[in-house]
């Protein structure tokens, strides 16, 4: 004998969501994949795609029993035509896995289909209908934003969740207004709710942490035509004169101008300055780049020769790293807080064995939230990609230390006062440019080095990323943190060996999650032979994945 028929908790609003999902049909060709970095492609095909995000953003609030979810629309890095959305859980971090799944699955049911498919859903992952439902949602400067920022308050419309516009604003700001309100009145209240409360908390603490330090000399920002100038430019009206900014790439109006040879992915990629910059920067001047929605950060300069220098993700991650753990021991708890670096695969060796020989580093996938994860097992775990996201994250039982802690000395107590103040400074939510660059500003001011005394504690190995179109990329896996190639066959014996022939050779391959491309990174202690190596796995791979030989680039030998 069959049960009574399963049935839903609350109301299932089946007309409205019939209504307003006839306003954004999806395209019947297209098919969408919530990946490392939500969806995310040309702009003017997500108009379906944002509407059923709203709709379960707004049912995944109701699962978390009403708490507020978040939503980001942005592209990041990509060029100004892409555009994408992310969704950001309670306490500002990214979605949890299993519902990545959901979105993918709700984002590529047919028009006809979408009510039922949506339905089972709720049934199935037990969503109580009568539950309340809060959303808030910003976007960064792309054109195509405004029109998907109604398609996703259609979604919540058809659900009806209560929405809040956070406006045009960076990803970090976004993941830490997540946080805000859902810690509002709470032990645990991460600051208040608004962008203002964002910059007053971290302009404070940044204030505390260099107050009696010398001038600062000024900083030139590259906001790469993106959301990050208007929020330099607010930002810069809270520091005052503590720490000044010249800001470049602050044109968010004129078409196409958005990362365009400018931003921290340009500059990592390119290995070189914006060519705006040209002609700018003094010799030994600091310099950074933000990429399209402030949350990565890559810091450089022109030395003495000329040459230009990048202090990356790993270069960040080292200094702030080194100064944490010389301000725990300063403050007597080098027995009880015990700090941790991640980092991938695609972090320089020679940062790595700098690390290494101060503290524990863990290596993880691609993808911040297995760093963000890997760092929670820490007592305070720095994370960074090479790439300039990243930051570092104090547990629990870590701030309630460092609060009650009884230093027995003045020194004890400085050094406690400033892991107190570091904890403010930073966006513990998420990587964000701009924290992390008054943390590093806060590290250089405290121990008195220019950007050259910083980038001389170790010296980068020569390294080169090549990207390999084939023909299926997911005949590429990996194991061992992305290190190691377990299929195809037999490939991986053979870049060991080539890896042999060259002096601190390393390489690895992997497919990418943002790219129909599979990745070859390779570093050696020669230039020449960073490349070469690079090259040669390349090749290795175009041959072993079945790329036409007449059309196998040149350069891979
Ligand atoms: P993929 O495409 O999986 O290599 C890229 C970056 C990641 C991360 C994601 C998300 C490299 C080599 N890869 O991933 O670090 O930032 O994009 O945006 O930089
Ligand atoms: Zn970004």
């Amino acid at each position: 004998m069959s049960g009574p028929p399963v049935s839903i908790r609350g109301h299932f609003p089946h007309k409205e969501i019939e209504h307003y999902s006839s306003l954004h049909p999806k395209a019947r060709h297209l098919q969408f994949s919530y990946g490392t970095a939500g969806f995310r492609t040309l702009g003017v095909v997500l108009d379906s795609v944002l509407f059923r995000v709203g709709v379960l953003a707004a049912l995944r609030s109701k699962k978390l029993d009403g708490k507020t979810v978040g939503v980001m629309i942005t592209a990041s890095h990509n060029p100004e035509e892409d555009n994408g959305v992310k969704l950001v859980d309670p306490r500002g971090e990214m979605l949890e896995a299993a519902w990545e799944a959901h979105a993918t699955n709700l984002a590529n049911a047919s028009n006809e289909d979408f009510s039922d498919v949506l339905y089972d859903f709720v049934r199935d992952s037990r969503i109580d209908m009568s539950k309340p439902s809060r959303v808030v949602y910003a976007r960064d400067t792309r054109p195509t934003g405004e029109s998907l920022v109604k398609a996703l308050e259609d979604g919540l419309k058809a659900i009806g969740a209560e929405g809040r516009d956070a406006g045009i604003t960076t990803t970090p700001v976004l993941h830490y207004l997540v946080r805000a309100i859902n810690t509002k009145g709470t032990k645990e209240e991460y600051g208040e709710d608004s962008e203002d409360g964002y910059f007053q908390k971290m302009s404070e603490a940044f204030r505390k942490l260099v107050s009696g330090r010398p001038r600062i000399p000024p900083l030139v920002i590259d906001c790469a035509n993106g959301v990050g100038a208007p929020i330099a430019k607010k930002l810069a009206e809270y520091l005052g004169e503590t720490l000044p900014f010249v800001l470049y790439n602050t044109d968010t109006t004129t078409p196409g101008g958005l990362n365009n040879n400018c931003g921290a992915d340009y500059v990592k990629t390119q290995q070189k300055p914006p060519p705006s910059l040209n002609g700018v920067l003094q010799k030994g001047q600091r310099a950074c780049s933000l990429d399209g929605d402030a949350d990565r950060l890559m810091y450089y300069f022109i030395d003495e020769r000329n040459y230009f220098l990048m202090l990356d993700g790993d270069k960040i991650a080292t200094l702030v790293a080194a100064f944490i753990v010389d301000l725990v021991r300063l403050a007597g708890l080098a027995e009880q807080v015990k700090v941790g670096v991640v980092q991938t695969a695609y972090a320089n060796g020679a940062s790595t064995k700098y690390l290494a020989d101060k503290l524990p580093v863990r290596c993880t996938p691609t993808g911040v939230k297995h760093l963000h994860h890997a760092a929670e097992q820490f007592n305070i775990g720095v994370y960074f990609e090479a790439n300039g996201h990243g930051t570092v994250l104090f547990s629990p039982s870590t701030l309630e230390k460092l609060e009650k802690h009884e230093p027995s000395t003045p020194a004890q107590s400085t050094a406690l006062r400033h892991l107190n103040n570091l904890t403010q400074l930073v966006n513990q939510t998420v990587g964000d440019a701009l924290s992390d660059m008054l943390l590093v500003e806060v590290v250089l001011a405290h121990k008195a080095y220019s950007a050259i005394e910083w980038n001389s504690l170790y010296t980068d190995l020569p390294n080169r990323l090549v990207k390999v179109h084939v023909p299926n990329r997911n005949a590429f896996k990996t194991e061992d943190a992305e290190r190691r190639l377990v299929s195809p066959r037999g490939l991986q014996k053979k870049i060991d060996d080539l890896c042999k022939r060259y002096d601190g050779g390393r390489s690895f391959v992997r497919p990418s999650g943002t790219e129909d491309v599979v990745r070859v990174y390779a570093e050696a202690v020669l230039r020449s032979q960073a490349d070469e190596l690079a090259f040669r796995v390349a090749g290795m791979v175009y041959d072993e994945a079945g790329g036409d030989p007449h059309r196998r680039p040149k350069e891979y030998y």
